[in-house]
């Protein structure tokens, strides 16, 4: 794939050496910068991190947390175009050409979600499918959006549009901040299916309570941001791009 645009993806891990191989083997060729955002791994995630990829660069997190954690690789990253993706084997490098697509064609940006046609789920639990879809109801019914998948870990957007997300927290909520702000800055969402698969080692650091609770939180708190609620015309429920 020849690009105009330079692409960088943010990888958050922690402790995720035994999955690196498999995440890192699914990146396109075409990928300018990947940044690894350790959150302070016990095992060799830097380590085997390097090794498959000698032009990583690997920032390590000043706090705690997802949130933390993808701020710091964001805040780094050089490319025009950023891509988050998890490092335990869940989101698949190989739809990024699907995200970077969407962006080309004149998104902001590019949401992942599993629950338009040609996305899906192996990983998620029945409680936190049913707490995704209450809050993302919650948040469609207060912002004007029509998201279908609210906290989802995989997402792409433009460099430029970092400044007007300010994205300011450190848990499993900055997802939700992303959305919930990419929707108030009036940025043009596209929705971009895709497929969750099982992390491969290791377990869920998120907690379906303590993290839904802080993404509700979120969702309520950002209401008395101050910024002018826009309505979201561009904020697409459904998939442009198959
Ligand atoms: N750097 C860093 N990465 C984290 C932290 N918490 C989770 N991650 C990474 O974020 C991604 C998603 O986390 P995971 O535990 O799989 O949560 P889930 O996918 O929501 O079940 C994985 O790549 C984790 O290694 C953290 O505190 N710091
Ligand atoms: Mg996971």
């Amino acid at each position: 794939m020849k690009l105009s645009a330079s692409i960088t993806v943010v990888v958050p891990a922690m402790n995720e050496a035994e999955n690196l191989p498999h995440v890192f083997a699914t990146l396109p060729s075409w990928i300018d910068e990947v940044i690894l955002v350790d959150g302070n791994s016990t095992d060799d995630t830097v380590a085997v991190a390097r090794r498959l990829r000698p032009d990583l660069h690997v920032v390590t997190q000043t706090g705690r947390g997802k949130g933390n954690a993808l701020i710091a690789g964001f805040a780094a990253a050089k490319g025009d175009i950023i891509v988050m993706i998890d490092a335990d084997g869940s989101t698949d490098g190989r739809e990024i050409g699907l995200f970077v697509e969407a962006l080309i064609e004149g998104a902001d940006f590019a949401k992942g979600s599993r629950y338009v046609p040609g996305g899906g789920s192996s990983d998620i639990s029945v409680v936190r499918s049913f707490g995704n879809r209450v809050l993302t109801g919650l948040t469609n019914m207060l912002y004007g959006t029509r998201y279908t998948d609210l906290c989802y870990g995989y997402n792409a957007f433009w460099a430029r549009h970092l400044d007007a997300m300010a994205l300011d927290c450190d848990g499993f909520e900055i997802e939700t901040l992303m959305n919930v702000r990419a929707s108030q800055a009036g940025l043009l969402i596209q929705e971009v299916p895709s497929h969750e698969h099982c992390r491969i080692h290791g377990e869920s650091n998120l907690h379906a309570v303590r993290d839904g609770w802080r993404v509700l939180k979120t969702i309520l708190r950002e209401r008395n941001r101050g910024l002018v609620a826009a309505p979201a015309p561009s904020s697409l429920g459904s998939c442009a791009i198959s």
